[in-house]
């Protein structure tokens, strides 16, 4: 058998690609057209690819890198449990030391109400966990026609027939077969394209409302959950007016509606606390959770559950679980990243370093013609892309145009930044210095300057009518 490296030529390793691998979220005979970007290795903020570009890495590989790329401690630490215990399931009466000790760490560093952990291999799987843990809570509780789960459009809380079912992607909808029975969206606290002429306030405190409105017409007694990013990340980094997640956990508290926060973005730090649900000041029954867990070392997630509902679920055999549900090496290697989030004090980096220095840099770019809102939280921020500010107008071509375009112009000047439709987000590691965020604006700015002058020579740059 070949040995498939990272010195084969370029056109060899994506010819390969291109024969033999199906990419996800991907049209894959474009991607054969053109050739895949080979990422060959990374350190600290910057990856490296088969060309020998030094590109930093402006999403922190898919919103997951929190600590930054080289770290050796995790690779050690996954090399030793390797050797010790490669592999041991956590059915069957048994457990094993990193387990134990992660769940013990998590439960440590989440909310005081929040102390035991159900353990996934990746953000979709637990978030598939949530939905058959608040149905069958409310079915033990003696509901059990409360299995409605009331979600957002344009969430996204993964790619497996449950998680993608509780997203509001439509494109996802549209193929195979979701979303499955019993869940709904509502609309999203959007408020830069969806506002119109109210007021953030006013705008987010009618968007947390059709929660309400939405319970009161499907019946207090077929809801079971309601289940949210703190703030919006692959939809575009939505950030909610102030007014939006009190309302939300009144209405929650109200009707006695689970409330499921889905930090697999917002935890570990990114929103300059360790969850999101602490930035926004919601006090949720489950929390999911998965990449800054790991820093997307190994694939882990997982559900943190509150007391309440772990006492009525532990009464019973709950007939879920995951081969990999707690891995003992990918446990190890999450420890090892939590232990360094602490010991290196990285969320006071975040709060005293990182975010001034990213704040004032991403704002700095609000004034640039294609840019309609510049918007940040913690380390986590978007653009609105738009042919007239003061309208919040919609480009007349066809939306994620000018997002796709801005993006290309990133990739060349070195910047990973990704698009959605045609806001552009960051997201980069939380270990991010000064000098970095400089390079990163410049660039940004850069990307931004030729996508613009191409627009403007394709004519793109009309508003839709
Ligand atoms: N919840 C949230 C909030 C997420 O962002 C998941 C759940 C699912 O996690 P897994 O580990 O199953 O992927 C996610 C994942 C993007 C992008 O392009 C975002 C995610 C995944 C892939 C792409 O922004 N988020």
């Amino acid at each position: 058998m070949p040995a498939i490296t990272n010195h084969l030529p370029t056109a060899e390793l994506q010819a390969l690609d291109a024969a033999h691998h199906m990419h996800p979220f991907t049209t894959n005979d474009e991607l054969a057209a053109k050739g895949a970007r080979i990422i060959t290795r990374a350190n600290g903020v910057y990856l490296q690819d088969s060309e020998g570009n030094e590109i930093l890495d402006g999403m922190a590989g898919l919103w997951c890198v929190n600590i930054g790329y080289g770290r050796h401690e995790l690779a050690e630490v996954a090399a030793r449990q390797m050797k010790e215990l490669p592999y041991y399931n956590t059915f069957f009466m048994t457990s094993h030391a990193p387990v134990i000790a992660l769940a013990a760490e998590i439960a440590k560093l989440a909310p005081a109400h929040l102390n035991h952990v159900f353990f996934a291999g990746s953000g979709s799987e637990a978030n598939d966990t949530n939905i058959r843990m608040v149905r069958h809570y409310w079915a033990i509780k003696g509901k059990p026609t409360k299995s409605i789960i009331i979600s957002r459009k344009n969430a996204y809380h993964g790619s497996s027939v449950g998680s993608g079912s509780l997203g509001g992607m439509t494109p996802m909808h549209a193929q195979g077969g979701m979303p499955i029975p019993d869940i709904h969206h509502i609309d999203q606290p959007y408020w830069w394209a969806e506002g119109g002429d109210q007021t953030p306030a006013d705008f987010g405190l009618a968007r947390a409302q059709e929660l309400e409105k939405a319970i009161l017409a499907m019946g207090e007694d077929r809801v079971a959950a309601f289940i949210a990013e703190p703030i919006q990340g692959a939809g575009g980094v939505i950030v909610p007016p102030s007014t939006y997640w009190p309302e939300i956990q009144r209405i929650c508290d109200k009707y006695e509606i689970l409330l499921i926060a889905d930090e697999v973005i917002c935890g570990f730090g990114r929103t300059g606390n360790w969850f999101g649900s602490e930035t926004v000041g919601i006090k949720p029954d489950i929390m999911t959770i998965a990449k800054g867990l790991s820093s997307g070392y190994q694939p882990i997630g997982g559900s943190i559950v509150s007391d309440e509902v772990a006492e009525a679920i532990n009464s019973d055999e709950f007939n879920h679980g995951y081969t990999y549900s707690g891995h003992p090496v990918a446990s190890a290697v999450a420890l090892e990243n939590l232990r360094i989030l602490q010991e290196e004090n990285i969320l006071d980096h975040v709060r005293d370093v990182a975010m001034p220095a990213l704040h004032e840099m991403w704002h700095g770019l609000a004034d640039h013609p294609l840019v309609g809102e510049a918007t940040i939280v913690g380390m986590m921020g978007s653009i609105a892309l738009t042919p007239h500010k003061e309208t919040r107008a919609k480009f007349a071509a066809d939306a994620g145009t000018a997002g796709f375009m801005t993006r290309e112009r990133c990739f060349a000047n070195n910047l990973i930044m990704r698009h959605v439709y045609d806001r552009m987000v960051i997201s980069p590691p939380l270990i991010i210095s000064p000098e970095e965020i400089k390079i990163m604006g410049a660039r940004a700015r850069t990307a931004l300057d030729e996508a613009y002058a191409q627009m403007k020579e394709l004519d793109l740059l009309k508003a839709a009518s």
